[in-house]
């Protein structure tokens, strides 16, 4: 599948639909509804009295149209997977104890290096297909297996590279910061150094965010501020894995830093929320990740509504703790395992996901001005694309207007 970029656009409309626009509180329903594009842009978003005339047209047959859907939190680029850990896991080993005994990240690490940034791509093509046949069409990728420079840029321009595979919108953020690599034995401290000295400055051309994992077995809050700096002094956005395991509070250090988002979030307090809510840093949750892992401490959702916390949902495809190709999946685990309902599980993968990569001038809405990003879906209410399982009803995916 190749995609021509350079072909200039015709005006098109889709006609005859119901919009869930996402725009203001809720789903921002529009019944027999118009999306317009000039040159992969919104130009209209309406009932069909008043939109503009145009040469082109679809008729959507009553069908409802999202904005494309945002998957705003994945490792998806990564060497080989761990089927052989999750197998001890299930023999009772524990995820800590696993990462201890030199397997977890690291093991994805080894396999990582050994890949060339074409094998790297190859090998994470199906991943992106699986969610592209859902109607995604912006994507985040994080490095973090590399955790050497070269090895890290690797990742990167993997990343970079997808997006020009696909019809895609990629969003690469580095994080170097994902674990300890073994040749730095045991001194974090030392690898910050190289986190903050040398990759940070080399991936800033590379990457639009800098992210860490702020974890008893990742990096400390007072590590994880030094990585903020950096990368605030390079002029990347930050954001942070934080409270998945334990709660040292890195999500409101984040917030004060002015974080895009904070992710996972399971072990957050409601000081913690309250900063994000002061700060305007989204919550990421990844019930992929809580359901894989078997998690049972929930995310404090009922402290995030209270706040008004922009909330998100992502796959966290990473072949450790949430090996997901699926975000309609995590619209349904959203709302089952966390308790969310249709308009925050539907808002999580579309505007607060655009929002968790400072996107939201982009994507996100159906809008004037935003990207002819839609996702034309074979149903008529909204509830369906949560409340099925294993059932993708995607009839059409359009990216910047084709
Ligand atoms: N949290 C996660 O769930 C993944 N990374 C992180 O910081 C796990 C990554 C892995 O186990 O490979
Ligand atoms: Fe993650």
């Amino acid at each position: 599948m190749t995609h021509s970029r350079d072909v200039v656009q015709m005006e098109h409309s889709w006609t005859n639909a119901r919009l869930a626009t996402m725009t203001d509180a809720g789903l921002g329903l529009i019944d027999d509804g118009v999306v317009t594009a000039v040159d992969g842009r919104i130009v209209y978003v309406g009932q069909a009295d008043g939109a503009p005339m145009v040469a082109q047209s679809s008729d959507c047959g009553g069908r409802l149209i999202t904005p494309g859907l945002i998957d705003c939190h994945t490792h998806l680029i990564h060497g080989g997977n761990r089927a052989n850990e999750w197998a001890m896991r299930l023999d009772g080993a524990s995820y800590e104890e696993i990462a201890r005994a030199g397997g977890g990240i690291v093991s994805t690490m080894r396999a990582t290096r050994e890949a060339s940034e074409a094998d790297l791509v190859d090998s994470a093509v199906p991943r992106l297909d699986a969610l592209i046949a859902e109607g995604v069409t912006t994507i985040e990728i994080k490095s973090g297996y590399g955790l050497s420079t070269d090895d890290e840029l690797k990742m990167l321009r993997a990343a970079r590279a997808l997006g020009k595979h696909r019809n895609i919108r990629v969003e690469p953020t580095f994080l170097g910061a994902h674990a300890l690599p073994p040749e730095y034995k045991g001194d974090s401290d030392a690898y910050i150094d190289l986190v903050v000295g040398e990759m940070i400055p080399a991936a800033a051309p590379l990457a639009t965010a800098v992210d860490a994992f702020c974890e008893g077995i990742g990096f400390s809050p007072a590590q994880c501020e030094r990585v903020f700096a950096a990368a605030q002094a390079h002029g990347l956005k930050v954001k942070l894995h934080a409270e998945q395991l334990s709660a040292l509070h890195g999500s409101a250090l984040a917030a004060r830093h002015g974080a895009l988002s904070a992710d996972h979030l399971e072990h957050a307090t409601d000081d913690d929320v309250r900063a994000m809510a002061a700060a305007g840093t989204v919550a990421v949750l990844l019930p992929g990740a809580y359901y894989f892992m078997r998690e049972t401490k929930l995310p404090p959702i009922a402290a995030m509504r209270r706040d008004g916390v922009k909330i998100a949902l992502a796959t966290d495809c990473n072949p450790g703790t949430s090996p997901v190709t699926s975000l309609l999946l995590m619209l349904n685990m959203g709302a089952t395992l966390f308790g969310l309902t249709v308009v925050e599980a539907l808002r999580g993968v579309t505007v607060n996901a655009a929002a968790a990569l400072g996107l939201s001038d982009e994507v996100g809405t159906l809008a004037v001005g935003k990207a002819c990003d839609l996702a034309i879906w074979d149903v008529t209410d909204p509830a369906e694309l949560v409340y099925r399982i294993g059932f993708n009803p995607l009839h059409q995916r359009i990216k910047d207007g084709q």
